[in-house]
């Protein structure tokens, strides 16, 4: 790790540590909750009085709560570097900010990646950096939940996790909170059985078994493992012995290259997938990539604070409410995908778009967006923008833009594209390369499209 960035981490944190009534602002998402839990956790460690806000976002109604409400210090995690003149307008005072978003300017009491040569979209989360923030003052316990939240902001898309966040890894692996296997990827490894988990599978889909449970079941039998344990419970992937678990992702892989599936995208249905070593086997809380999803479905559905407990250790009522707000999540979710296939985008030269109007919430549009890749709605060419209504502006739209690793690597930035285009319009908006989000009035979106559309096309000349 670079060593000037260290003891940046070093110096800000021991200043954080003789601060007291502290707010912790934080991000509604994965990442968000889980640098949140890790902060909050840091700060009852050293008997600091606390508490947590988790938003959506930084604009003049958070903003003015964060104002009114009665603290010393406030410490954004996973944002606020992008906001950053928004935070010196609005005289919020004694803040500190930890995140790994795009900086506008340097700050003395910001913690942030990008200043040190790091890629804040793949090289480490703000949960990551939070975690930095604890080890410096030698409580080190989280690991795990840093892992939650790089998987949680997909840094670990191309198989595996790098950099920081694989130093981080490590920090977990040595602690005996994680353990780091190269398997198959495919989501529910822990909480489906396995007919489920081949059933639902979307990234990517299975031709002849996604959506298909008698098609799934027999593929499974076919290959003479037996569904059921010997205590008749259902199997779920964890449950297999090596040599199951083998000969399933062999027959898998042959039969995606069979239907045609580019390699590339089979490649990526193996890798490296992380086990919380502590939680109950067979729970989503066991699988890094099922925790963050646990997280987000909280997030999403409004009751981000229950995964802020769920990452602090409550395993009761706030669990229950966790798994309901997941199943109602889920439910938004299909409903979404449904709405997307019966509505395929339209494409413009250089990227596709669709509007849902009310029909999608504005919460998930992004993830409905990203999913039109995995579900091959859409091909991975070019960059998606999904348009839902703002629900608290009716004049407004919100627009969610998603890409793919393939087409950051052909120069498409999301992040500044949003970011300046928006504004042309009266909006706001900024992100990643590869994920990334905007508001501007609904009456300007023709303009909007057609000026993202020429963007785009430059971002990609312009890496040619
Ligand atoms: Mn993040």
């Amino acid at each position: 790790m670079n060593p000037k960035f260290w003891t940046e981490i070093c110096r800000i944190s021991r200043e954080l540590s003789d601060e007291d009534n502290i707010l912790v602002v934080s991000h509604h998402d994965a990442d968000g909750i889980t640098a949140c839990g890790i902060m909050i956790d840091l700060l009852r460690h050293f008997k600091k009085k606390s508490e947590s806000m988790v938003i959506k976002q930084l604009d003049s109604t958070t903003i003015g709560k964060i104002n009114n409400s009665d603290h010393d210090a406030v410490v954004f995690t996973d944002m606020g570097s992008g906001q950053f003149s928004l935070l010196r307008e609005n005289k919020i005072r004694n803040f500190y900010i930890i995140d790994h978003h795009p900086p506008e300017k340097e700050y003395e009491k910001q913690i942030n990646p990008h200043f040190y040569g790091y890629n804040g979209g793949l090289d480490i989360s703000g949960a990551g950096l939070a975690y930095l923030v604890a080890k410096s003052l030698g409580h080190a316990k989280m690991a795990h939940l840093a892992v939650v939240g790089a998987v949680g902001d997909m840094q670990d898309s191309d198989g595996k996790l790098h950099s920081l966040n694989r130093i981080i890894l490590q920090d977990g692996i040595n602690l005996g909170s994680v353990k780091l296997k190269y398997d198959l990827r495919l989501f529910g490894r822990q909480s489906r059985t396995i007919t489920q988990m081949l059933c639902y599978s979307s990234e990517p889909v299975i031709p002849g078994l996604t959506g298909d449970e008698n098609a799934c079941a027999n593929f499974i039998q076919n290959l003479g493992i037996n569904l059921r344990r010997d205590d008749n419970l259902w199997k779920h992937y964890v449950d297999l012995t090596h040599e199951e678990r083998q000969k399933l992702t062999t027959s898998l892989y042959i039969h995606l290259l069979d239907s045609g599936i580019p390699e590339y995208i089979v490649q990526g249905m193996i890798g490296e997938v992380y086990t919380l070593l502590n939680e109950e086997k067979r729970t989503e809380l066991r699988d890094a990539k099922e925790f963050a999803t646990v997280l987000n479905a909280c997030g999403r559905q409004g009751q981000p604070e229950t995964g802020v407990k769920i990452c602090l250790g409550d395993r009761g009522e706030e669990w229950g409410n966790a798994r309901n707000l997941l199943q109602r999540h889920r439910k938004m979710l299909r409903e979404g995908l449904e709405y997307l296939k019966s509505n395929p985008p339209r494409g413009l030269d250089n990227l596709y778009y669709f509007d849902a109007g009310d029909i999608i919430d504005e919460n998930i549009i992004g993830v409905i967006a990203g999913m039109a890749y995995g579900a091959r709605i859409i091909s991975p060419d070019k960059p998606i923008l999904a348009f839902a209504d703002d629900k608290d502006d009716r004049l407004k739209v919100k627009i969610s833009a998603r890409a793919n690793w393939g087409l950051v690597r052909s120069g498409i930035h999301l992040g500044n594209a949003l970011r300046e285009n928006s504004r042309i319009f009266g909006g706001e908006g900024g992100g990643h390369n590869i994920a990334a989000g905007a508001r501007i009035p609904r009456e300007k979106i023709d303009e909007f499209l057609r000026n993202m559309n020429e963007t785009f096309k430059a971002q990609t000349a312009r890496k040619l």
